[in-house]
C-alpha cells in the first residue's frame, strides 16, 4: 500500500520555498510579450505613450487635476497611469492595464491607471478622493483573476486600487486557533513560505487553488475554491476590516470588539451577519481578513482513478454523492475530462498536427489524444487525510465504491511516472502551491481562457447532460471542449474551459456567443453560474430572476444607499449604481443569445416534464398521501 505523501510524517518534510514558474502561462513563447517587460505599467521598459482611457463624464483637465491631488497626498509613485501600449504580460506579471485574455477589444476593459495604497488610512484617502472627483475605483488584491477578467475594471477608465502591491503582510498567525490575519497582497505561495519561515509549516497547512499566485483574500472574496478539506475559501474566513464607500472603516465578526479575545475564532459576532455582502461585490474594500488554517492532519494520501467510457460519468457522479456527503471523500476532488487531462502534457499541434488547426477536435481525435497521454475518458483526483492507517482505511472504502465501475483503475503517486499531473495534485492536496495548471493554457497559440462555471447537482444524469449541452455549443462555435468537475458535498462546480486565440477576431466573437448561449441553456434547466467573466456578469445576474429580479433590486438598493456616488467597482456582478444605470453600459441584457436551439436542452426539458416528480418529503406531500390512505 502507498506511501503517504508529503506530510508531517514524511522524511523529506515540506519544501521551504516554492519554485516560481520559469515559463509563461498564456504564451507559447515569452518573446511574444510586446515590449518584453511583462509589466505594461513599467515606465522603464515602455517606449511609446498611449492615450489614457478616461472615466465616463470626466474630461482630461479634471482628471489630471484629480490625479495631481492624489499624488500630492499619497506620493508621486503611488499612482501609475495606464498610458503606455497595452502588454499582455504573463502569469507572474499580470497586467493592470486591461484583461490580457481579452474577448472584446483590448481597450474595452482598460483602466486609467492603478493606485497602490500602503495602509487602511491610504484606502480611506483614496475613497474620499474618488467621491470628491466622481472617479470610479476598481478593487483588486493581486489581480490574477484570469479567466474572469484579470485585474481589469468593468467600466473602462476606472482607477484600479491595487491593494496587494504594498499591503502584503501576514499580520499574525495563531497556532492555538489555527488561524491567521492577512493583508490583501498575501498570495498562496507567500503564506505557505511564511508559515515555513516562522516554523509553523509542518503544523499548519493552507488550502491552495490550482495556481499558487492568487491572493488568499482576493480569491476568498471572489468565492474561489481550493482542494484540501478547507477548499470553500469564503467559508474559512473569520473577521474582516472593510473601508466602506463613504470612507468609514468597519470591522466585522468578533473584530468589531476593540479588544476581542477571539478575533479569528468565531465568525458571526453579534447581530446581522454582513460579511457576505463584501464578496463578489462593490460594497466595500476589504483591508484585513482572518482565515482559518488546517492543522496538519498527519498525512495525505493522494490517488487517482481512471474510467474508460465517456458515459461512465453518470455512474461515477452518483457514486461520489454519498462519499462526499458522508465525508468519506475528504477534500474537493477533481473529475477531469480525458482530453483536458491530456492537454497537460502536449500542445494541440503536437497532438493532432498543425494541419488540423481551424476545426474542433473530432471524437476520434479526442480518443487518440487520450491514448497518446496514457489517460482515460475521465480521471478522478482526490486524497485521503490522516495518519497512514486511517488514510489507508478510508481509501479501501473508496476503492470498493469506485471499482463498481467496469474498467476502473487506481493509481497512487508511486504508480505514475515523473512529471505526471497526480504528483502536482499531491502537492495541491497537501496545501503546497504549484503552477502546473498553466500547462494546458499552452494548448493553442495566443491562448486566452474564459471560464464558464455553472453549479451542478451531484447527480450523474445532470452532470452528463451538462457535458453534452455545453459541448454542443463548443462544437457549434468551433472550440475544443474541456471541463473539470470540482465536487463538493451537495453540489459541484463544473468548470468549463474555453480556450480561444485572442489574435483572431472571429474566435473572440464566437467565444462570446458560445458563453452567452451556454448561460441561456443552463438557466433553462435551473443551472446558475457561481462566478463569471466581467463581460458576462450582467447576463448571469439576470438569470437569478426570482420575483421580477427582487435580488438585483435589493443589491441596487444597498448600492445606492451605501455608495450614492457609485464610486466602488460600478458594474461588478451586474450591479450598477444609480449614476451609471442609464449610460447603456450593460452587456447582453433583455435579449435571446442562442442562434440555434440546443437539442440536448430540448431533450432534457422534455424528459424532466415527463419524469415522475422527485418526492419532496414535505408536509403537503405527506398529507396528500395520508388522505389517499398511505402510510406516514
Ligand atoms: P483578485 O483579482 O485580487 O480579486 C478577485 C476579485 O475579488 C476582484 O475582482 C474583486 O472584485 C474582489 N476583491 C479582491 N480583493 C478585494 C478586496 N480586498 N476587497 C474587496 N473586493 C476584493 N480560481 C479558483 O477559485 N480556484 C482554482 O482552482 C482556480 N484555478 C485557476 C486555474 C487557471 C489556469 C486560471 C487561469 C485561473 C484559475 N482560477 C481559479 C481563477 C483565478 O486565477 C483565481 O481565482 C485567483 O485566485 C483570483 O485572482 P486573485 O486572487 O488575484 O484575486
Ligand atoms: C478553476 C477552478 C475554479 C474557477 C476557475 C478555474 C480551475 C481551472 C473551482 O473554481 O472558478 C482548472
Amino acid at each position: 500500500m502507498g506511501k503517504v505523501y508529503p506530510s508531517t510524517a514524511s522524511a523529506e518534510g515540506r519544501p521551504a520555498k516554492i519554485d516560481r514558474p520559469s515559463y509563461f502561462g498564456c504564451h507559447m513563447n515569452p518573446a511574444e510579450v510586446i515590449g518584453g517587460s511583462g509589466d505594461p505599467l513599467n515606465p522603464e521598459i515602455a517606449t511609446e505613450k498611449r492615450e489614457v482611457v478616461l472615466p465616463p463624464g470626466i474630461d482630461r483637465q479634471a482628471f489630471d487635476k484629480a490625479i495631481a491631488e492624489l499624488r500630492e497626498t499619497l506620493g508621486e509613485d503611488a499612482i501609475e497611469l495606464n498610458d503606455v501600449p497595452l502588454n499582455h504580460g504573463n502569469y507572474m506579471a499580470p497586467p493592470l492595464s486591461h484583461d490580457p485574455y481579452s474577448v472584446l477589444d483590448d481597450e474595452y476593459f482598460a483602466g486609467c491607471g492603478a493606485v497602490y495604497p500602503s495602509s487602511t488610512e491610504d484606502v480611506v484617502i483614496i475613497v474620499k478622493w474618488a467621491n470628491k472627483h466622481l472617479i470610479p475605483l476598481w478593487t483588486i488584491s493581486v489581480g490574477r483573476n484570469l479567466g474572469y477578467g484579470g485585474a481589469s475594471p468593468r467600466v473602462a477608465g476606472s482607477l484600479i486600487v491595487h491593494l496587494g502591491r504594498r499591503m502584503n503582510k501576514v499580520l499574525s498567525v495563531d497556532p492555538d486557533t489555527a488561524s491567521c490575519l492577512l493583508e490583501p497582497g498575501v498570495t498562496y505561495f507567500d503564506l505557505y513560505e511564511h508559515l515555513r519561515a516562522v516554523g509553523l509549516g509542518e503544523k499548519l497547512w493552507i488550502d491552495v487553488p490550482d495556481l499558487g499566485g492568487g491572493s488568499v483574500m482576493g480569491n476568498a472574496l471572489d468565492r474561489g475554491v481550493g482542494y484540501t478539506p478547507y477548499g470553500d475559501h469564503f467559508a474559512q474566513h473569520c473577521g474582516m476590516e472593510v473601508v466602506m464607500p463613504d470612507g468609514s472603516v468597519v470591522r466585522t465578526g468578533m473584530m468589531a470588539m476593540e479588544n476581542s479575545a477571539t478575533p479569528q475564532a468565531f465568525n458571526y459576532g453579534f447581530g446581522p451577519y454582513v460579511d457576505g455582502m463584501f464578496t463578489q461585490s462593490a460594497l466595500g474594500i476589504v483591508t484585513k481578513m482572518g482565515m482559518w488554517l488546517m492543522p496538519s492532519p498527519g498525512g495525505c494520501l493522494p490517488f487517482m482513478f481512471t474510467f474508460p467510457e465517456h458515459t461512465d460519468l453518470e455512474q461515477l457522479v452518483d457514486i461520489c454523492r454519498p462519499l462526499m456527503l458522508n465525508r468519506l471523500l475528504h477534500n474537493i476532488p477533481g473529475l477531469r475530462l480525458g482530453v483536458y487531462d491530456a492537454a497537460t502534457y502536449m500542445t494541440r499541434d503536437e497532438a493532432v498536427g498543425v494541419e488540423n488547426r481551424g476545426s474542433p477536435l473530432t471524437a476520434e481525435q479526442e480518443k487518440a489524444i487520450i491514448k497518446k497521454a496514457g489517460g482515460a475518458a475521465w480521471s478522478f483526483y482526490a486524497s485521503c487525510y490522516g495518519p497512514p492507517e486511517i488514510a489507508k482505511g478510508h481509501l479501501e472504502m473508496i476503492k470498493a465504491a469506485f471499482f463498481q465501475v467496469p474498467g476502473a483503475k487506481m493509481y497512487l503517486c508511486e504508480d505514475v511516472p515523473e512529471g505526471h499531473y497526480l504528483i502536482d495534485r499531491a502537492n495541491v492536496f497537501s496545501g503546497i502551491p504549484t503552477f502546473r495548471e498553466l500547462d494546458w493554457q499552452k494548448w493553442i497559440p495566443n491562448s486566452s481562457t474564459l471560464f464558464f462555471s455553472p453549479i451542478v447537482p451531484v447527480d450523474g444524469k445532470e452532470a452528463l447532460a451538462q457535458v453534452e449541452i455545453f459541448k454542443y455549443r463548443f462544437l457549434e462555435y468551433g472550440f475544443d471542449f474541456f471541463n473539470v468537475f470540482y465536487i463538493g458535498p451537495r453540489e459541484g462546480h463544473n468548470i468549463v474551459i474555453l480556450l480561444f486565440d485572442r489574435t483572431s477576431p472571429q474566435q473572440r466573437v464566437n467565444a462570446m456567443k458560445c458563453m452567452r448561449a451556454m448561460i441561456e441553456d443552463a438557466a433553462k434547466l435551473g443551472w446558475g453560474e457561481y462566478r463569471t467573466h466581467i463581460s458576462l456578469q450582467d447576463q448571469v445576474a439576470e438569470t437569478y430572476a426570482f420575483g421580477d429580479g427582487a435580488l438585483m433590486k435589493l443589491h441596487e438598493q444597498m448600492k445606492d444607499h451605501l455608495d450614492p456616488n457609485g464610486i466602488l467597482s460600478p458594474g461588478r456582478s451586474g450591479i450598477w449604481p444609480r449614476r451609471y444605470r442609464d449610460l447603456g453600459l450593460q452587456l447582453g441584457l433583455n435579449t435571446t443569445h442562442a442562434e440555434t436551439p440546443n437539442p440536448v436542452v430540448e431533450r432534457m426539458l422534455k424528459e424532466k416534464q415527463q419524469a415522475k416528480p422527485k418526492p419532496t418529503y414535505g408536509t403537503d406531500e405527506l398529507r396528500a398521501s395520508q388522505k389517499k390512505g398511505g402510510t406516514a
